[in-house]
């Protein structure tokens, strides 16, 4: 199969285990700058996995296995980069907390303020007598974003904490 990527490798990361190889053989050097162009290169799938790639992009109404494969490559590259701490992401928070469990509410509040300026918006939902729905906008480093997620999970009463993030930067779209 073919699929086009535009960066070299990136790939590598995006698929599911089992075996995978990747030609760079058949990139052109000239495409493999970040911005704009694309490369085409093939890949080795097993073929179990192929037709699991084709219900997808059936399944989500994706163009083209290109194009589904650039999403899968691009939000792998986007979860790495915000484990290295520089790059700026965009994102939410989302948690199910007990608001009775004791000091739980304060323990939040706090960290919630220690994080200035990176929770942009914050939306509370009473979903039951115990436990409320919170979801945090937040933008800034990558680090001190995972932290404040990291951080607010470990609070006792916290049952549920999950960062989804994308980037702030500008890509292209294939
Ligand atoms: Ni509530």
């Amino acid at each position: 199969m073919i699929l086009v990527a535009d960066r070299n490798g990136a790939a590598n990361n995006s698929l599911r285990g089992g075996r995978k190889s990747i030609n760079h053989t058949n990139m052109k050097k000239s495409n493999t700058n970040r911005s704009g162009g694309v490369a085409r290169l093939s890949v080795s799938l097993p073929t179990g996995l192929v037709a699991d790639l084709d219900e997808l992009v059936q399944a989500k109404g994706a163009a083209s296995r290109s194009g589904l494969v650039a999403d899968l490559v691009r939000e792998a590259v986007v979860e790495h980069q915000s484990r290295t701490g520089r790059q700026n992401v965009a994102g939410a928070i989302t948690m199910v907390y007990d608001h009775h469990a004791r000091n739980l509410q304060a323990k939040l509040t706090n960290l919630q303020h220690d994080a200035e300026g990176l929770i942009v918006s914050v939306m509370h939902v009473h979903l039951s007598h115990h436990d409320c729905l919170e979801v945090l906008a937040v933008r800034g480093a990558a680090g001190r974003v995972r932290k404040l997620a990291d951080q607010l999970a470990a609070v006792r009463g916290v049952k549920h904490a999950k960062l989804t993030i994308t980037t702030t930067e500008h890509q292209e779209t294939a």
